[in-house]
C-alpha cells in the first residue's frame, strides 16, 4: 500500500512566480505569442507542426518554473536520490503526458478551440522518441515518471540516438525497415547544452609510474576522444510540481578532429572521421535480448556512462564533496548490463583522478551501484571479448582485472582452493574466447541485486547467479515491475478513467491501490453495462484509427484478442498462428462449425530484430496467414486477423483499452516479467497466459477464475528439457497439431510455394526450442474456454472489472516504493 508520505502534498502545487495563470484565455494569450515569436508565423498561416510546436512551448514554459524550482531545491536541501542509467528510454509521446501531469489538458483543449484548433490533430503531429526497444526501455519511461511523481530526486541518463528504433513496413508481408528520423521536425522538448560538453576518451595504451611519496600511479593515454553534449528533458511528476531531469547524451566531435583536417591536408578523410566521431549516438541497436557484440555498441556503453559520471560529480554535487560520501548522496542503477562499464569507470575516477586507494575506491563503488537483470536467456546476458575492450578501454580492463583478482581472493578464502568454482565465478570467461562477463561484474559490483517479478528473481538465484546467491545471500532481491497508470490508464483510456474517478474518485491516479474500492462495482449491473461501454467506445476509436493509419477495416462486435510484444521465439507468436491455423482448417475441413464460434478478431503487433531470420519469417507468415484468412468467404464474421505495422508506445496506447483478451503465452522460465500483460490487465482484458514472469503474480492478485492458465510450469518445462523433448512426438499424435503444420507446409498461405515457411515448419518440428507443440494441447483447451466464458457477457464483464480493480499493486509507483525500501534508500522531498 502507498501509504500518504508518497501521495502529492496538494493537488496542484502553488504556481511559482513567472508562470502563467491556468485560464482558457491566459493559454490562448501565450500559445498565440509562441506561435508569433517561436515559430514565427500567424494563426493564419501556421502548418499543423507549427501549432503543435507552439502548443509544446506553452506547456514546456508553464513546467518551466517548477523545473528550476526543482533543480534549486536539490542544490538547497540536497538528499539522497537515484541516478538511473539506461540505454534505453521509450519514451512515447510527451504532449499528452506534459499537459496531464501540469493539470493542463482541458484548459489547452478548450483554448486551442478557441483558436479554430483540433487538439487531436495537434497530438498526432508529435513524433514519438523511440529511444529504446521493448519493455526494457518502456520500464525506464515508466520509472522516471514514477519517481517525479512520488518526489523522489531522480536523473535519469542515457543516449540521444539520432535514429530511434526504426519504423516498421510491411512489403509483401515481409518486413523492411526505415529510418525513425523523430528529429527531422524539431523536438520541442529537449534543451540542449553544448556549454557542458563531456570529453570521452578510448583507446591508447596506460603507463605506471610513481610519484614522490612512492605511490604508485597509473596514467590513461588515450589515442582519440569525443564531446558528449547534454540534451535536457522535463520529466514532469504527476500534479506535485516537481519536475525532475533526463539527460541524454548525443556525440559530437572535437576540436581535434578539425586539428587532423589542417594538419594532414587530407580534408576528406578528416571530415570522415568527424562522422565517425558522430556515429557514436547515431542509431540504437534494433537488437531486443540478443546483444551483437559490436564494438560501436561497447562505445555507446562507455560513451554515456562516462559522461553521466562526470556529470554528477563535477556538475550536480557541490564543489568539494568527498567523494568517500558519495553512496550518501546518490544510487547508481544499472537498467540490465548495457551501462555496467560504469563501474570500472567510476574506479578509474576515484582511483587515477582522486587520488584513492584501490581497496578504498571499492569500498564506495560498491556501495554506489545496483544492478536489476532482465532477462534469463543465456544468449541476452551481455559479455565483450578482452581484446576489443582492452583496445577501447585499456584502463578499465585494468581495473577489471583487479576487481577480479580482488573477488576470487574472497572466493579462496571462503572456499579454499575450489579451482572450479573459482573459474566458474570468474569474470573472466576463457571459453569461446576470453571474454567479460558483465552481469558478473555487475553482480559483484552491486550493493544488490534484483529480478523483475518473483519467478525471475527466484531462478536468477537458482539458475543464473547460483554460485553468487550462495556467497551473497542477501544481496539478491526482487522488485516485481510495475507500469504508470498516469499514460496507460489515465491518458491512453480517458472513457475508463472518467468511469472509475465518477466511481471512486480520482484518487487512483497517484494511489493505484485504491483500484480495490471498485469490486463492489462488478456485482452492479449498470456499472457492467458502462464498462461495456466503454470497451465498445475504445474499439470504435481504436477501428478508425487502423483504418485511417493502416487500412484495415475491423469487423463489428468481435472479441479482440491482441497479442503485442517484440517478435521473439521465446514469446511463441507462432504458438498464437497455430491457434490461428488450427481454428482455421478445422473450419475449412468442415470439422468446426464456424456457427458455434463467436467472432474473433486477433490483432498482432510486432518488430523483428532485422538480423533475425526466424522472427522476421514468422511476421511474413502471420501476414500471409492474415491475408488467407481475411479473404475467406467460409470464416467471414468469426475469424479476422490484423497486424498493424510499426507497433510502438502510440499504437500501444490506442489497441490495450481496446483488447478483451490479452496474449501472454512465453514458455515458462523464460519471459524475466513483462509489463505489457499488467497494462491489458489494467485495461480490464483478461489474459491467456503460462505460468510465467508477472503473469505469476497478476493471477495471484486477479483470482484463478479471472484468468486463462496453461501450459508446463517452469520446473516441468526444465524436466521436459532434462528429459530430451521430441517436438516431432507431439505432431504425430495430435490430428489438430498435424492438420495446422501440414497447412503449412502445404504452401496454402505462400502460393502454394512449400519453400516459404520450410525454415518455420522445420524448425517447429526437429528443433521447437520454445517448446511450442509441448504447450499447444494446454493452450487450444484454455482458448476453448475463453470461447465459452465470453458468451457470457455478465461473467466476462464482472470478470474484466475485477483485473482492473485487482491490478494496484501493478503500478511503477508500487515498484519504485520498493526499489526505495529494498535498494535505495532514498527519501521523497515533500
Ligand atoms: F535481455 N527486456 C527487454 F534482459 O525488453 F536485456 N530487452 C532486453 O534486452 C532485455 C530484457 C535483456 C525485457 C524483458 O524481456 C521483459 O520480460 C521485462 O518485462 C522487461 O525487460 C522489463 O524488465
Amino acid at each position: 500500500h502507498i501509504g500518504p508520505q508518497w501521495a502529492p502534498t496538494h493537488p496542484v502545487a502553488k504556481a511559482p512566480v513567472g508562470t502563467p495563470p491556468p485560464t482558457v484565455d491566459g493559454f490562448v494569450k501565450e500559445f498565440l505569442h509562441e506561435l508569433n515569436s517561436n515559430q514565427g508565423v500567424s494563426l493564419s498561416d501556421s502548418s499543423v507542426n507549427d501549432q503543435y510546436m507552439a502548443l509544446a512551448s506553452t506547456v514546456r514554459n508553464y513546467l518551466m518554473a517548477r523545473w528550476l524550482e526543482t533543480e534549486r531545491g536539490n542544490r538547497e536541501n540536497p538528499s539522497k536520490g537515484v541516478a538511473y542509467l539506461s540505454a534505453e528510454y521509450l519514451l512515447g509521446r510527451q504532449l499528452g503526458n506534459n499537459l496531464l501531469s501540469s493539470g493542463l489538458i482541458d484548459i489547452a483543449e478548450e483554448a486551442l478551440k478557441q483558436c479554430g484548433i483540433d487538439f487531436a490533430v495537434l497530438r498526432s503531429q508529435e513524433v514519438e522518441p523511440g529511444l529504446g526497444n521493448g519493455g526494457l526501455g518502456r520500464l525506464a519511461a515508466c520509472f522516471i515518471d514514477s519517481l517525479a511523481t512520488m518526489s523522489v530526486p531522480c536523473i535519469g541518463y542515457g543516449i540521444r540516438y539520432e535514429y530511434g528504433i526504426f519504423r516498421q513496413t510491411f512489403v509483401d508481408g515481409r518486413q523492411v525497415e526505415q529510418p525513425d528520423s523523430w528529429l527531422a521536425l524539431g523536438c520541442p522538448w529537449e534543451f540542449a547544452h553544448p556549454e557542458h560538453g563531456v570529453q570521452v576518451n578510448f583507446g591508447g595504451r596506460t603507463e605506471k609510474s610513481t610519484d614522490e611519496q612512492g605511490k604508485e600511479k597509473t596514467t590513461w593515454i588515450p589515442d582519440w576522444n569525443v564531446i558528449g553534449v547534454p540534451y535536457n528533458y522535463m520529466v514532469p511528476g504527476y500534479l506535485n510540481g516537481r519536475v525532475n531531469t533526463l539527460r541524454l547524451w548525443s556525440a559530437q566531435a572535437t576540436k581535434a578532429f578539425d586539428l587532423q583536417i589542417f594538419n594532414s591536408g587530407d580534408y576528406a578523410t578528416a571530415v570522415r572521421a568527424q562522422t565517425f566521431a558522430e556515429n557514436i549516438s547515431k542509431v540504437l541497436y534494433p537488437e531486443d535480448s540478443t546483444p551483437q557484440g559490436k564494438e560501436l555498441r561497447l562505445q555507446q556503453q562507455y560513451f554515456f556512462v562516462a559522461c553521466s559520471l562526470h556529470d554528477y560529480i563535477h556538475h550536480v554535487l557541490p564543489e568539494g564533496f568527498d567523494l568517500h560520501q558519495l553512496d550518501e548522496r546518490i544510487i547508481f542503477q544499472l537498467n540490465d548490463t548495457h551501462p555496467v562499464i560504469a563501474v570500472p569507470e567510476l574506479m578509474r575516477i576515484l582511483v587515477d583522478e582522486e587520488g584513492f586507494g584501490f581497496e578504498e575506491a571499492w569500498e564506495v563503488t560498491q556501495r554506489c551501484f545496483a544492478y536489476t537483470c532482465h532477462t534469463l536467456l543465456p544468449e541476452a546476458l551481455e559479455v565483450w571479448p578482452v581484446e576489443m575492450l582492452g583496445r577501447l578501454l585499456p584502463r578499465h580492463l585494468e581495473l577489471i582485472y583487479a576487481i577480479n583478482d580482488h573477488f576470487l581472493e574472497q572466493v579462496r578464502e571462503r572456499y579454499g582452493n575450489d579451482e572450479m568454482r573459482v573459474r566458474r565465478m570468474s569474470i573472466i570467461a576463457e571459453h569461446p574466447e576470453r571474454s567479460v562477463r558483465m552481469a558478473y561484474l555487475a553482480t559483484i559490483a552491486g550493493s544488490k541485486v534484483n529480478g523483475v517479478a518473483a519467478l525471475h528473481s527466484q531462478l536468477l538465484r537458482d539458475k543464473v547467479l547460483p554460485d553468487f546467491s550462495e556467497f551473497w545471500p542477501e544481496k539478491f532481491t526482487n522488485v516485481t515491475n510495475g507500469v504508470t497508470p498516469r499514460r496507460f490508464v489515465r491518458l491512453a483510456n480517458r472513457s475508463l478513467s472518467t468511469l472509475i474517478s465518477d466511481s471512486i474518485g480520482k484518487g487512483w491516479v497517484n494511489n493505484l491501490e485504491r483500484l480495490r474500492e471498485l469490486e463492489p462495482y462488478a456485482e452492479d449491473p449498470d456499472f457492467r453495462k458502462a464498462f461495456r461501454e466503454v470497451k465498445a467506445g475504445n474499439k470504435q476509436r481504436l477501428s478508425k484509427l487502423l483504418a485511417d493509419r493502416d487500412e484495415i477495416v475491423l469487423p463489428e462486435g468481435h472479441m479482440l484478442d491482441v497479442m503485442v510484444k517484440r517478435l521473439h521465439e521465446y514469446k511463441r507468436q507462432s504458438l498464437k498462428l497455430l491457434h490461428l491455423v488450427t481454428l482455421y482448417n478445422e473450419i475449412i475441413e468442415g470439422r468446426l462449425d464456424p456457427d458455434t464460434l463467436q467472432g474473433r478478431t486477433m490483432v498482432f503487433g510486432a518488430k523483428a530484430a532485422p538480423g533475425y531470420k526466424m522472427a522476421k519469417d514468422t511476421i511474413h507468415l502471420i501476414n500471409k496467414v492474415a491475408e488467407v484468412v481475411n479473404a475467406d468467404e467460409r470464416v467471414k464474421g468469426k475469424l479476422f486477423i490484423a497486424f498493424p505495422a510499426n507497433y510502438n508506445v502510440t499504437l500501444a496506447e490506442k489497441l490495450i483499452p481496446a483488447a478483451d483478451l490479452s496474449e501472454q503465452i512465453s514458455l515458462a522460465g523464460m519471459e524475466a516479467s513483462g509489463t505489457g500483460n499488467m497494462k491489458f490487465a489494467l485495461n480490464g482484458a483478461l489474459t491467456i497466459g503460462t505460468d510465467d514472469g508477472a503473469n505469476v503474480e497478476i493471477r495471484e492478485h486477479v483470482g484463478d477464475e479471472h484468468f486463462f492458465l496453461f501450459g508446463m510450469t517452469e520446473p516441468e518445462v526444465a524436466d521436459l528439457g532434462a528429459k530430451g523433448y521430441d517436438p516431432g512426438s507431439y505432431y504425430e499424435s495430435d490430428p489438430r497439431l498435424k492438420g495446422a503444420i501440414d497447412l503449412i507446409a502445404s504452401g496454402a498461405f505462400s502460393g502454394g510455394d512449400r519453400r516459404t515457411f520450410e525454415p518455420i515448419v522445420s524448425n517447429l518440428l526437429t528443433q521447437d526450442r520454445f517448446m511450442a507443440l509441448a504447450d499447444y494441447a494446454s493452450y487450444m483447451d484454455a482458448q476453448e474456454r475463453v470461447e465459452a466464458y465470453y458468451a457470457d457477457e455478465d461473467a466476462w464483464t464482472r470478470s474484466a472489472i475485477l483485473n482492473v480493480a485487482r491490478s494496484g499493486y501493478f503500478s511503477s509507483d508500487r515498484s519504485m516504493k520498493d526499489y526505495i525500501r529494498e535498494i535505495w534508500h532514498t527519501t521523497p522531498v515533500l
